[in-house]
Order: C-alpha cells, then sequence, then structure tokens
C-alpha cells in the first residue's frame, strides 16, 4: 500500500460550513477524497462486502431492510486497508470540528451497497439504535463512486435533528411513513442532490434521512464511519436494538461510564 492511501493530512473546514452543520444536521463537502483515494477503497471494500454478504436471497423475498442495502460492519477490524480509512485523521478532524468537540472516537463502520433494483431507504434517524447518552454523534457518509440521484444518494431533512417526533421508530416503512409526514407538516427543506467524486456528507445522529431506489444497473457502493464525541457515556439502553448494539460495538463498557473499549479508540484529538 502507497502513502497516498492513509488517508491523513488536514481538510480545511470554514466557520461558516461548522455553522451550516450546527443548524442544519448535516453538511456535503466536496473534494474530501481524492480519484486515487476513491478506486483503491472502492477495490478493496467491494472485495470484504463480496466475500461477506450472506444474503443471496432474491429482491422479491426481502423485507424493506433487506432490500434496501447490503450492510457489512467494522470492516476495519478484517482490513488493514479499510483501518486506514476508518481511522483517517483527515475525515476524524472533520467529524471533530464540525460536532465541536475536543476528540471524536469510533462507534463503528459499515459498508452499505445499495444493489442494482434495491429498494428505498425510509426516513429514519440512526440514534434510535445507539445506546449513548448524548446527541455528539456524526456518521460520515463515503460513497465509492460518483452517485447520481437514479442510484439512491442519501438526502437530508435540514434542520430535523431538531424534531422530536418519529424518534421512536426503527427503519422500516413505517417509520417512512410518519417521518415524511412530520417532516412536511413541520416545513423542514428536504435537501435531494447528487454527490461528485470524492464528496462526503456528514450528518447528526438524530438528522431524518432516507435515499430513493437503486434504478440503475450498477451498485452504490458507499462506507460508512459513525463518530461519537471522545467523552460518550453509554446509557441504559431503551430498546432491543439498543441492547443488541451494546454487546456488539461497544462489548464491556458499563452504563453510565466513557465507552472505552478496544473498539472504541480515540481517532482525534486535538485543541481547537
Ligand atoms: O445509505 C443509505 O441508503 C442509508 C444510509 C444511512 O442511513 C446512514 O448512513 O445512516
Amino acid at each position: 500500500m502507497t502513502e497516498s492511501f492513509l488517508v491523513g493530512g488536514t481538510y480545511e473546514l470554514t466557520s461558516d460550513q461548522v455553522e451550516f452543520y450546527q443548524q442544519n444536521g448535516f453538511i456535503k463537502l466536496k473534494n474530501v477524497l481524492s480519484r486515487q483515494e476513491i478506486d483503491h477503497f472502492n477495490d478493496v471494500i467491494s472485495v470484504e462486502v463480496t466475500k461477506l454478504n450472506r444474503d443471496a436471497r432474491p429482491m422479491e423475498e426481502r423485507d424493506t431492510y433487506a432490500k434496501a442495502f447490503v450492510q457489512i460492519t467494522n470492516l476495519w477490524t478484517r482490513n488493514e486497508s479499510i483501518k486506514n480509512l476508518v481511522f483517517s485523521p483527515r475525515l476524524a478532524q472533520i467529524a471533530k470540528e464540525l460536532m465541536k468537540v475536543t476528540s471524536v472516537r469510533l462507534y463503528h463502520d459499515q459498508a452499505l451497497f445499495k444493489e442494482a433494483g434495491g429498494g428505498y431507504t425510509p426516513w429514519h434517524a440512526d440514534q434510535y439504535y445507539w445506546p449513548l447518552d448524548s446527541d455528539h454523534s456524526i456518521t460520515a457518509w463515503i460513497p465509492l463512486q460518483e452517485t447520481t440521484l437514479e442510484m439512491g444518494a442519501l438526502e437530508f431533512s435540514a434542520g430535523s435533528h431538531q424534531l422530536l417526533n418519529g424518534r421512536e421508530l426503527a427503519i422500516g416503512d413505517d417509520s417512512e411513513h410518519v417521518v415524511s409526514e412530520a417532516l412536511k407538516s413541520g416545513g423542514y427543506e428536504r435537501i435531494v442532490e447528487s454527490f461528485d467524486l470524492g464528496e462526503v456528507s456528514f450528518h447528526a445522529g438524530w438528522t431524518f434521512h432516507r435515499a430513493a431506489p437503486n434504478r440503475t444497473e450498477k451498485i452504490r457502493k458507499v462506507m460508512c464511519t459513525i463518530y461519537m464525541h471522545g467523552n460518550m457515556r453509554l446509557k441504559n439502553p431503551s430498546n432491543e436494538h439498543q441492547k443488541l448494539d451494546w454487546e456488539v460495538w461497544c462489548p464491556g463498557a458499563q452504563v453510565g461510564e466513557i465507552i472505552d473499549t478496544s473498539l472504541n479508540p480515540i481517532l482525534f484529538e486535538r485543541a481547537s
């Protein structure tokens, strides 16, 4: 592996961009990754996803969640090259600055591949799934190709991290329906845009987002890294998903304590 795939260096964020994120709960940033980096990670992540995907069912036999994407998690523990992307100081620094915190830790990573003909991703907020005691959490959604609307580019509801309605819903047809109505009646702006090559979005744990079906013949390949504040504490799980997340993503962490396990290293720490 060559030096250029360490995904180091810094990405200069303006104060306007940080304020945009704080107000809207998401931001799309261009030129975060180079073409060479994207091509390299597309190759290595695709190999792992193909190796590890166990779902060979035809689309019509799957539920809404399984139609939406193939989901393969914590790839950093299996592949040193992917670890360079997940542990990237360039990306972790962006996460830290957008959240306005002093350090960021890894929660987990996941590849989300929306197959050709794959279904829509219903409106939802991720933090419903997470046993985290503050809202200092953020996902970097990293497309591994230029991503058009027809492929299912991620859509956001601007400012919806403030909305409480719908937070109690898991991803499914119900969340699509209920959240869509709540967002419409709240007057939230819906952002539906393609992603250029190298563009990466960041969204907060409580920001509502969705994606359209993949109407192309190509797989929409995306890698995600989920970060949390370095001082994030484990909360008492409030649903079965949160219990499972505790077991899988932060095993051994104690309720009320900082989530400091070997799966949750600090990825960036520096005074602003
Ligand atoms: O990639 C998708 O379709 C959904 C992504 C998502 O929900 C997330 O990254 O939190």
